[in-house]
């Protein structure tokens, strides 16, 4: 007999473990199964709790989007989630761990776009519809009990971990400067955590962009004019702990400071 998968109760169960900051187990323990597509689908029903809720989608994450981070995952292949109003934290602003369950912090680079991007883009099409790009970083939160042992549909169901996000306050035009070669440094209380070159995301962070309007157009999607989009982690993450002040530093783009509570 075939079994029938309830892919609103999923999402509902999800959606309550993030309000409720408890950890719940994998999904793919109870189905090994799980299809991607059924995952982007959980993934998208939480995405209309949160709504009927009141928050407001800004933009999109990609995330796997390093080797390193791949590999510390065990998982092989960048995945997208959904950013909203409230998940935005002020840059210089304060992250209270208490109302996270184990909260870690990325390296990151975002774009902002003014125009839509549909389907299979190119580069230079990506640049001509970003007014800007920008310093960031993550912070992921993920739902599950043990960090190690979930799959791919696991992540994309649970919003690809997404928690919050910190994006720097300066603007620059993406042609400015080989977006390539930046040079990133994530400081945690003064010392360097976690640095990287800036191609260390999918080889190149609008790669993640060409990418991420793949993964969209798969489902029917597009990526709106407007959004934010946080192009991938560069190195793995930090996990925070009170007291943590953190600084990520790239080359030409600035920096952004966050710190946890
Ligand atoms: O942003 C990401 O790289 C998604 C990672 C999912 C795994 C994790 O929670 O670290």
């Amino acid at each position: 007999m075939t079994r029938t998968v309830d892919l609103s109760e999923l999402a509902r169960r999800l959606d309550a473990a993030r309000r409720e900051r408890r950890e719940v187990p994998p999904l793919t323990n109870e189905l090994p199964e799980l299809p991607l597509s059924d995952a982007y689908a959980i993934q998208e029903e939480g995405l209309r709790l949160r709504q009927a809720d009141g928050e407001r989608v800004v933009g999109l994450k990609m995330g796997l989007t390093s080797e390193a981070k791949r590999r510390q995952m065990n998982l092989d292949s960048p995945v997208y989630g959904v950013l909203t109003d409230r998940m935005r934290v002020a840059a210089g602003g304060v992250i209270a761990l208490g109302k996270s369950i184990h909260p870690k912090i990325e390296p990151e680079i975002a774009f902002r776009t003014t125009r839509e991007l549909r389907g299979k883009v190119t580069r230079d099409e990506v640049l001509d519809a970003c007014a800007s790009v920008f310093v960031a970083m993550e912070i992921l939160d993920s739902r599950y009990r043990d960090f190690k042992y979930f799959s791919l549909p696991d992540v994309v169901a649970d919003n690809s971990s997404s928690s919050l996000f910190v994006l720097g306050e300066v603007e620059h035009p993406p042609r400015a400067m080989d977006l390539t070669k930046l040079e990133m440094k994530m400081s945690v209380n003064g010392a360097v955590a976690q640095s990287a070159r800036s191609d260390a995301i999918s080889g190149d962070p609008v790669v993640s962009v060409i990418q991420l309007c793949e993964l969209l157009a798969q489902r029917g999607q597009v990526l709106p004019a407007g959004s934010i989009v946080l192009a991938g982690a560069a190195t793995v993450a930090h996990m925070l702990q009170p007291g943590d002040r953190v600084r990520l530093d790239v080359e030409g783009l600035g920096s952004v400071e966050v710190s946890a509570a």
